[in-house]
């Protein structure tokens, strides 16, 4: 049986509102497909009522491509239903098979459309310049594929496996991003660590990743955005009872405690 993109996204968010995993996608479809299959998925997510707040970044570290495989950029979608409260505990119930992975988050001050005629280059200049704000954040993410497996169409189908995540204290922005020390910890045990460079070789390049899918795919950026970065590590299964904490230097750490 080949399913309609229609069909994929119903299947997708089914798996994701209903918390059980998936098939992989037998249909070979596009990049471009699997990003109409995510806005697909996105119009059901408006339509029970959540607010779209902004896009984040996969796979902009080594450490994630190698873990899972899939070696392109890729991009999804956030909404308001997947911001946590770090300050309450977060129950993995309404999850499949949750990871969690430690990211930097901005927050953009004024709305970015993307102008006719601009280069990449400046599309990402005026993104850059229009964050506010940066802070230490964690990402849960929940493939909806059985045993979190996945090709590049699949997850980007999948909403790059969005589920939920979490901001720490934010600072101002402009500030210095690059070569930061960052720790991964489970129950105050380092299990991971890395750089800040493990972004892209310098986050701030992570702006041109996200105007060139900005370009492509016509992610939004309104006033008020949040972007998550991308995974600095390779992610960490979740389990009831952790504390799960991320530090980077010079950022107050960011501390998460699972129910
Ligand atoms: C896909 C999402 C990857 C990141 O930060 O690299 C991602 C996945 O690993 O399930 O969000």
């Amino acid at each position: 049986m080949t399913l309609s993109l229609q069909d994929i996204a119903e299947k997708l968010h089914t798996a994701q509102a209903n918390a059980t995993e998936t098939s992989q996608l037998e249909e070979e479809i596009s990049i471009d497909s699997a990003y109409e299959v995510q806005r697909l998925i996105l119009d059901r997510r408006l339509a029970q009522g959540e607010t779209y707040i902004g896009p984040k970044l996969g796979f902009t570290s080594k450490a994630k491509m190698e873990q899972m495989g899939v070696h392109n950029i890729i991009v999804g979608f956030l909404t308001d239903a997947m911001d946590h409260d770090p300050s309450e505990e977060l129950s993995l119930k309404d999850l499949i098979h949750p990871r969690i992975e430690p990211e930097l988050v901005f927050e953009l001050g004024s709305a970015v459309e993307p102008v006719a005629d601009e280069s990449v280059e400046e599309l990402a200049e005026r993104i850059r310049s229009a964050v506010r704000k940066v802070a230490v954040g964690m990402e849960v993410i929940d493939s909806r594929y059985k045993d979190f497996k996945f090709n590049l169409a699949d997850v980007v189908s999948d909403n790059t496996s969005a589920a939920r995540f979490v901001v720490g204290q934010y600072q101002d922005f402009p500030r210095e991003l690059a070569g930061l020390k960052v720790e991964f910890l489970i129950n105050g045990e380092v299990v991971d660590s890395a750089d800040t460079n493990a972004i892209l070789g310098d986050p701030n390049e992570a702006f041109l990743e996200l105007a060139k899918m900005i370009q492509k795919y016509g992610f939004h950026l309104p006033a008020g955005a949040t972007i998550l970065g991308g995974s600095m590590t390779a992610a960490q299964w979740l389990e009831a009872g952790q504390v799960i904490e991320a530090r980077v230097e010079t950022f107050e750490p960011l501390t998460l405690k699972v129910a």
